[in-house]
């Protein structure tokens, strides 16, 4: 099959979950072009198989704001026609969806089908914002097929928006390879912890939703009595609040602001808790690569958290907010060590068995063909 892949190419779930479908259906023999103003940073160029197509935002005085969407959607449908692409498919619904739909309109020739793959914050933020939820509904219901990487997302996006379509759930997937506990880098670990102090990991695009100000916290009060330190991977708009709420509380020499890291695969498995207190997260691909990478994770019970985390087995969930419990978590997984030691097996455990690529990459490639070759 020919595929155009169209997402975002910074730090963040749906541009890693794009990049690395991407490849994998790359190596199955398929024909893959990615359509952004960047390179996403999970994509490795020389795959065979891949292709880049940069998007080119032109800008002009009397456009106060570049029209990038629109862009896009010209970028999406020369490579459809020249490449004879088969399927678009958006990650995020804006400006992903509604690009491929114009494109899609605009190819009349043609038969290329848009495949929508909602992530979270395209619905729950975007989506729910009034400047953007009529178009947002209308991108959606005008793809030919969408999918959500949780059932907690599927749900949202109905109350949000009702879009009139069906909506399945593909969820998301870890290189249980790449994200191992052999990856364990006791230099690189000693760069930000003594071989007696525990280490706790936090890794976010640093915005509201994060919560990083309950990071910091709740590991002011978990390590107030523990050699503990804190790695903050990331950044985001919320980055001087979370610093200053860290001198506040008198720990900010405890931590390591190491701002956004392409590679953090011996970063978590060089570490000891993951914490993830978000106000949503429709999955928590983060929390999915720390458990793999062997951290047992303390999150809120939020979204599609619970799915992932599993309570009491894989990490321990507080509601959202409740730094106290959160605290309280983190406490108990630093100083438990057996406890520790037994719920970091069985989020590796969980997370290869649970949530391999094989599955999602077939239920992909599934839908894809139902879509090309529909059944009357
Ligand atoms: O807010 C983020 O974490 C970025 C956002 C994105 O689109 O890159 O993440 C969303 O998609 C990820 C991949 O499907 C999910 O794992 C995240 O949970 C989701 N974020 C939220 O729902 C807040």
């Amino acid at each position: 099959m020919k595929i155009a892949i169209a997402c975002h190419p910074t730090h963040g779930g749906s541009g890693v979950v794009a990049a690395e479908l991407g490849m994998r259906l790359a190596g199955r023999g398929n024909e893959v072009h990615f359509v952004s103003y960047e390179r996403p940073f999970r994509l490795d160029p020389l795959t065979q198989g891949i292709h880049f197509h940069k998007v080119q935002v032109s800008s002009y005085p009397l456009f106060r704001y570049p029209p990038y969407a629109l862009a896009l959607a010209n970028e999406l449908l020369q490579v459809v026609q020249r490449e004879g692409v088969e399927i678009i498919h958006a990650h995020y619904a804006i400006p992903h969806s509604l690009a491929a739909v114009l494109a899609r309109n605009m190819d009349t020739d043609g038969d290329v089908k848009v495949f929508t793959t909602l992530h979270g914050t395209d619905i729950t933020l975007v989506g729910s914002d009034p400047s953007y939820a009529g178009i947002t509904r209308w991108a959606i219901e005008q793809s030919d097929r969408v999918t959500v990487v949780s059932d907690w997302l599927a749900a949202a996006t109905i109350k949000e928006l009702a879009p009139e379509v069906e909506i399945e759930t593909i969820p998301n997937a870890i290189d249980s390879s790449i994200f191992s506990p052999e990856h364990r880098d006791t230099q690189l670990r000693a760069r930000f912890a003594t071989p007696d102090e525990l280490l706790v990991a936090h890794v976010s695009n640093f915005r509201p939703v994060k919560r990083v100000d309950d990071v910091v916290s709740a590991f002011a009060i978990a390590a107030r009595d523990l050699p503990a330190r804190l790695l903050m991977i990331g950044q985001g708009p919320e980055l001087v609040k979370a610093q200053e709420k860290a001198r506040q509380l008198g720990v900010y020499d405890r931590i390591s602001w190491l701002g956004p890291i392409d590679d953090i695969a011996a970063l978590l498995a060089s570490s000891d808790l993951f914490l993830l207190p978000s106000e949503n997260e429709s999955f928590g691909l983060a929390a999915l690569e720390a458990m793999s990478s062997g951290l047992p994770v303390v999150a809120t019970r939020s979204g599609g958290l619970p799915d992932v985390v599993v309570d009491g087995e894989t990490g321990l969930l507080a509601e959202v907010g409740d730094i106290e419990s959160l605290a309280a978590h983190c406490h108990r997984l630093l100083t438990d060590a057996p406890l520790r030691h037994k719920m970091s097996s069985t989020a590796r455990k969980v997370a290869t068995e649970k949530f391999g690529w094989e599955s999602v990459l077939h239920c992909y490639e599934n839908a894809y063909r139902q879509l090309l070759s529909p059944v009357e």
